[in-house]
């Protein structure tokens, strides 16, 4: 629930919900926003709501006042608590489909705490997480995978992310989702005839033809799951890890990207021991582009690592480690002492990955020698292309190396026309558990559990198509949106 401000959320969890759950039909209220604000968004759904509404603003909601703001004073009894605005909203004609009330009050918490208070009085209970978004769905409101992209958009932290929540929203994302579940039924449908016409000789709905149009649904779904790790990318970030010998500058250069002190710096070499690892937006070409940075312990020679503590040991393990799993490694040498032996020797553990060389200490190398060694380093380290001398003393060089970064990061992130990326690991894990029926069905040897199997893999994908789902497995799907959604 990370939308909702601390004090919100704290202030809303005073309040126990009902032992049903999602599948209690009471009405519900909550923050949609944090308090604290000049205005906090209070939501009461549900079929009390207008009641509930009345007798806090002592006014009378008929259809005139339906979707119109009035201006209101809220009142326990007779102490008033609030100079607040008010919208109601009749059922179907809401974002739930019930009869909705919303509030708009000043922003503090005490307000919002006597408010809530009072509507819990009257009989409302506090909304699960993504309860409202819960009943737009379950009420035809919307479908499961518009809510689902509603919330992808609030937690959207950079352009290309919102982009993809956008294209969720108004459907596009969803055009292969329907062909593979249309082709599915259709095939389901097929071999259910293939059985009643089992003592005809059809071909259109014989064994091999179905398998035949199984095997294009199958490889349909493996490229969707196999978009699951570039989603995370949008949403997580781009991985992108520092690699270099001790003392060479990562942790300085590390802080001077993220523009704070976040890791140890030291003139004592292997000061960075564990990997320390910090999301960073910064704006790209295309827009924000959101990285996972790590900063990571300088690795030493063989020899040395030999010699090294234990402890220094593993944290040249996790460098390597967390290098070869980035899609971006920073490989930076000190510039006061560009030592490329000890460098060439690790530089096999990253073979493939694009990387940006980094020169440091630009502050303490006059112009003629960073020349020369940017000149050296180009002729001996072929696999890097480019070299920048930076500063993060005086933060000469940093944007450079910033642009570079969204250079490589927006080629990753960029989406031919019309292609659908997955995110969530829900529909990564119902992807998976589909394509292992549907593999089982393409090995069957007779047509009624071909049809059976068909049938189950489709039931398996009802976390994406968003059909046939039980309540249960919804509730549990918008358990992770936030309050007041
Ligand atoms: N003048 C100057 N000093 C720098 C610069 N970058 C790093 N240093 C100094 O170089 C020393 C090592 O810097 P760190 O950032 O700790 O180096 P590191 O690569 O993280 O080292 P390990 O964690 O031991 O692997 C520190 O004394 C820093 O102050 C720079 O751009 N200019
Ligand atoms: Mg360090």
């Amino acid at each position: 629930m990370p939308q909702v401000s601390q004090q919100a959320s704290d202030l809303q969890k005073q309040k126990h919900v009902d032992s049903a759950g999602y599948l209690s039909n009471k009405t519900i209220a909550a923050l949609c926003t944090p308090t604290g604000g000049a205005i906090t968004v209070l939501r009461l759904s549900g079929s009390n709501a207008i009641k509930i509404a009345e007798k806090l603003s002592s006014f009378k909601i008929d259809l005139n006042a339906e979707r119109r703001a009035k201006r209101v004073w809220l009142s326990d009894q007779n102490k008033k608590i609030d100079d607040a605005v008010m919208v109601p909203y009749f059922g179907p004609r809401s974002f739930t489909g019930e009869d909705v009330v919303e509030f708009f009050l000043h922003g503090s918490p005490i307000i919002a705490q006597k408010v809530l208070d009072l509507i819990f009085a009257e009989g409302a209970r506090l909304a699960l997480p993504g309860e409202f978004s819960f009943r737009a769905v379950k009420n035809g409101k919307m479908q499961l995978s518009q809510a689902e992209a509603i919330k992808e958009l609030i937690a959207a932290e950079n352009d290309f992310a919102l982009d993809l929540a956008l294209e969720k929203l108004s459907g596009s994302q969803h055009e292969l989702i329907d062909k593979i579940r249309t082709d599915l039924m259709q095939l389901a449908t097929l071999s259910e005839v293939g059985i009643d016409f089992s003592d005809q000789d059809i071909d259109e709905v014989s064994l091999p033809r179905l398998r035949g149009r199984l095997g294009q649904i199958i490889s349909m779904l493996e490229n969707l799951g196999g978009s699951f790790d570039r989603g995370k990318r949008f949403t997580d970030g781009i991985p992108v890890s520092l690699f270099g010998l001790p003392n060479a500058g990562k942790s300085s250069f590390f802080n001077a990207l993220l523009g704070e002190d976040r890791s140890i710096v030291s003139d004592i070499a292997g000061t960075t021991r564990d990997v320390v690892r910090e999301k960073l937006n910064l704006k790209g070409l295309k827009g924000y582009v959101t990285y996972k940075l790590s900063d990571t312990a300088g690795l030493r020679g063989l020899k040395v690592v030999q010699d090294a503590d234990k402890i220094e040991q593993i944290g040249i393990q996790k460098t390597i480690q967390t290098a070869s799993s980035s899609d971006l490694v920073l490989i930076v040498v000190d510039g006061l002492s560009p030592n490329l032996e000890e460098v060439e020797s690790f530089l096999q553990s990253i073979q493939g990955k694009k990387t940006i060389g980094i020169i440091t200490k630009k502050d303490l190398v006059d112009e003629a020698s960073q020349e020369e060694i940017k000149l050296f380093l180009l002729s001996k380290l072929s696999e890097v292309k480019s070299w920048t001398w930076i500063s993060s003393t005086t933060l000469e060089g940093v944007s450079d190396v910033a642009k570079e970064m969204a250079i490589i990061a927006e080629d990753i992130l960029i989406r031919k026309p019309g292609e659908v990326v997955i995110t969530q690991v829900e529909h990564l894990q119902a992807i998976e558990r589909s394509l292992k029926c549907l593999k089982e069905a393409n090995d069957c040897a007779d047509l009624v559990l071909f049809a059976t199997t068909v049938r189950h893999g489709m039931g398996e994908l009802g976390a994406l198509i968003g059909e046939t789902l039980p309540d249960d497995v919804l509730g549990k799907i918008f358990s992770d949106f936030c309050i007041g959604k």
